[in-house]
């Protein structure tokens, strides 16, 4: 039915401005034409605390809840390994004696306890009385433009349409069904969950009461007779949590029970449910010290009844449009597959057709999904934003800080919703307290560290259980070091000095304090962190030996540079703490070099050693290519082919998030096209399947992106990448459309931000830029490099610095003045 509508109408009436934004609305929904089997084909709507998982199935609806403070335990334990400081001489001894096997032995004594899980907080069932045999015209949707789900069917000559938002401005689950025949709604919908639960009714409300566990195992962890532990209400740990229900119509009848709400004869009913936790804070008892989360619960409820539902609607699409609105991405070439349901265009694409409209959604959708899941005080979007339906879910849908928690905020800054970052910050401030009592209790160190995983209790101790743990992921002392890198880069997009000195700085400063400390001088005296990693790899000797723990790994190294280097220039910006700066600067020339191995690879270990899978999906030592900037191929050309040649060793597989992070080193390396097979691989249709570590990394039906399983990650990685492709600001010059692939050929993308506060909307033609307005908001010099030559508007200023810059494009210095927007268009030859 869909089908016919779009694409009659695209046939008849193309060039008429009301249908242009009709098709521009339609290109950014996911539709369906069948209702969900599996949970990767539902739709998750999110108000960046509550989520939910919609299928759209006709007579046994099922929608899942999640909140993003649900998850198991409490606060964390100081000082869990009081033995591990006495190890880190001994580990030392034994790698400046080359005896790797030994160094892994005692640096796995070193290790602490396991992080957290965030947990699924229960599941809506929807039972209505409909003839499946009788269902005609089934439609179902997710609608990026206001951030809502949609599901519509015919039976018996009655259409049913259901209607669903998630509002951060009411902070209420909207549920609005409907009939089109009076009183043909007949329904009970009911609530359960998989923690420890009871339902009550109170007043007009269905309410459920529960309690989440206070040790949850990780999933791949199985030697613990009891995985899941709950303790009695008023301890410490396992927080308390709410569902609440209430069911408003204008006729019918509606009848509140434990075992559900019952509504007859009905016509129009909006279902509001809000849901809360007893989380207090990372440091907090979450029992005992806990939020009122059935207060909370009842008066968000008791709020939102009050208004009307258009009203509870209009304040949803107000606030999300403010964010989603920001960015316009259009790419020219789907008109034959525009009009087809989202699953057949995927499934087309992945047998090798083109639809840039689909690349277009893909990115889109990654920004609808930050929105909507990284909007919560203290927890960022986690391994799966906050959609999780598991009891154990996979890696604890947990923080995993190697790779998988900074991939979720790459398009934060570019893709322009620098806003859902502070989630983010939180935990950072937080890690930076109990990452203090880490690195005093397990290094005696000053400063702070963070390793492989965290928590929404802010873990910071290298995970493993003490020895349990393999040593390439548990004793990875990088994670925070990584994180501050989100600091420094909301500075140089926001140029807010103020959130550099109060919120950035002493952090950012405290972390290289520790790493500081940890580097140590090699025999030739370079400095060098020992014991090193390479997440998650395992290197061959020249003597054949396997191992994970050595010396200077090129990431340690490269993650320590990039701070430093930040660290020093925000030193610098703040005009303070010269003598510590100069103390990083002295480090920084002593740093064990990049080096080039005998493949003309960039070196991964400290030795021009072998891997034991050179497939690997990590590419941890690209880390200067990318997300770093320390690697480029116009300004550190040699650096820059090294690095390409590591990515061609590594291969174009690995799982989602990995396909994710190789389209932004490509599109780094100024290779758009390489980028774009790599986009269409992680864009390639994925079923349902267990755990593959390995190339099986593609898309769901819903466009989640499957490691697999479920990871969010690739999704916001592919939406970096994107950015990555068009835009480039990290050396300090706008590069417009740096990595442009030939079938992105004609498009335009408005309101992408670059580095020094621009705003940037561009077109471009047959491959060539044709215009692009920068907006500007501050006055000074903004450096441009553009694939052709290009000129002012009116009367802005702009001046050629070079003629030619080899094969990267012409470079130009625009003036401009805060507030002020300057178009520049293509020189026609
Ligand atoms: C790292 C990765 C895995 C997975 C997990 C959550 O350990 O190596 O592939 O993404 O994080």
């Amino acid at each position: 039915m869909k089908q016919n509508k779009i694409g009659l109408l695209s046939v008849l009436l193309l060039s008429a401005g009301t249908v242009r934004s009709q098709q521009l609305a339609d290109s950014l929904k996911l539709w369906y034409n069948t209702p969900a089997r599996e949970w990767t084909q539902a739709l998750p709507l999110g108000n960046g605390r509550l989520g939910a998982m919609v299928f759209g199935k006709v007579s046994d609806e099922l929608i899942q809840l999640n909140e993003a403070t649900l998850w198991s335990g409490g606060p964390v334990k100081d000082n869990v390994n009081p033995d591990a400081p006495q190890y880190l001489p001994q580990v030392r001894a034994a790698l400046f004696n080359e005896n790797y096997h030994q160094a892994d032995s005692l640096l796995r004594k070193m290790q602490g306890v396991y992080s957290q899980s965030f947990l699924p907080m229960g599941d809506l069932h929807l039972r209505q009385q409909i003839d499946a045999n009788s269902v005609k015209d089934y439609y179902r949707d997710l609608d990026l433009n206001k951030a809502q789900s949609n599901t519509r069917f015919t039976s018996n000559g009655v259409q049913y349409t259901r209607e669903m938002f998630i509002s951060a401005a009411d902070q209420v689950i909207v549920y609005h069904l409907k009939a089109s025949k009076k009183g043909k709604l007949n329904f009970t919908l009911s609530a359960n969950s998989q923690l420890h639960y009871q339902n009550i009714v109170n007043g007009k409300d269905l309410v459920l009461k529960g309690k989440a566990p206070s040790q949850a195992d990780p999933s791949y962890i199985n030697y613990n007779k009891e995985p899941i532990i709950y303790e009695e209400p008023g301890s410490c740990k396992g927080m308390r949590f709410e569902v609440r229900l209430r069911a408003i119509s204008v006729d019918g009848t509606i009848k509140t029970d434990t075992a559900g709400i019952t509504v007859k004869n009905a016509t129009d009913v909006t279902v509001i449910v809000s849901g809360a936790t007893s989380f207090n804070g990372y440091d907090k008892c979450p029992d005992k010290d806990g939020l009122n989360e059935d207060k909370i619960a009842s008066e968000q409820l008791a709020k939102a009844a009050a208004r009307s539902l258009s009203d509870l609607r209009t304040r949803h699409i107000k606030d999300y449009t403010r964010f989603f609105n920001r960015v316009h991405f259009a790419i020219a070439g789907s008109e034959a597959v525009a009009a087809l349901p989202t699953d057949e265009r995927l499934r087309r694409y992945s047998q090798g057709g083109e639809d840039p409209s689909l690349e277009a959604l893909y990115f889109q959708y990654g920004r609808y999904l930050l929105i909507s899941s990284s909007r919560t005080k203290g927890a960022p979007a986690n391994l799966q934003g906050i959609w999780n339906k598991e009891l154990r879910a996979p890696w604890s849908s947990n923080y995993t800080i190697n790779i998988n928690t900074e991939m979720n905020y790459w398009p934060a800054e570019e893709c322009n919703l620098m806003e859902m970052q502070q989630p983010l910050y939180d935990l950072l401030m937080e890690l930076a307290v109990t990452g203090r009592h880490t690195a005093q209790n397990f290094y005696h160190m000053n400063g702070w560290v963070a390793h492989h995983n965290t928590d929404i209790w802010a873990i910071s101790n290298p995970v493993g259980d003490i020895g349990k743990g393999d040593t390439n992921w548990a004793n990875w002392m990088m994670g925070g070091n990584w994180l501050c890198q989100f600091l420094w880069q909301h500075y140089e997009f926001s140029g807010s000095k103020v959130f550099l000195k109060d919120t950035a700085y002493p952090v950012m400063r405290a972390a290289a304090q520790f790493s500081l400390g940890w580097l140590v001088p090699d025999k030739q005296g370079r400095l060098v962190t020992a014991p090193s990693t390479s997440p998650e790899n395992i290197f061959i000797t020249e003597k054949g030996e396997h191992g994970a723990v050595s010396m200077a790994s090129t990431m340690d190294l490269s993650v320590i540079h990039d701070l430093f280097t930040n660290v020093i220039a925000a030193a610098d910006v703040l005009g303070k703490d010269a003598v510590f700066a100069d103390s990083l600067k002295q480090a920084l020339a002593k740093l064990y070099p990049l080096q080039v191995g005998k493949k003309g690879n960039l070196q991964e270990w400290y030795k021009d050693w072998e891997d034991e899978d050179p497939q690997h999906r990590h590419i941890s030592h690209l880390f200067g290519l990318f997300p770093g900037n320390q690697i480029s191929p116009i300004t550190t050309p040699e650096l820059a082919a090294a690095a390409k040649k590591s990515l061609e060793i590594r291969g174009d597989g690995g799982t989602g998030w990995s396909k994710a992070w190789k389209i932004n080193t490509w599109a780094r390396l100024l290779d758009g096209n390489h980028a774009h097979k790599l986009l269409k691989e992680l864009i390639h249709l994925t079923g349902e399947g267990g755990v593959d570590m390995h190339n099986a990394g593609g898309t769901y039906a819903n466009l989640f992106c499957a490691h697999p399983p479920f990871q969010i990650d690739g999704n916001f990685g592919g939406t970096s990448g994107i950015a990555q492709m068009l835009l480039q600001s990290q050396t300090g010059t706008l590069h417009l459309l740096p990595a442009l692939p030939d079938v992105w050929s004609t498009g335009e993308i408005s309101g992408l931000l670059a580095q020094g506060g621009y705003t940037v909307d561009m077109k471009w033609k047959d491959g060539q830029l044709t215009s692009v307005t920068i907006h500007a908001t501050k006055d000074g010099t903004c450096m441009l490099r553009v694939p052709q030559r290009i000129k002012a508007d009116g009367n802005a200023q702009l001046a050629p610095v070079k003629p030619k810059d080899a094969d990267h494009g012409f470079v130009y210095a625009l003036q401009t003045k805060a507030g002020q927007s300057y178009t520049l268009y293509r020189v026609q030859r």
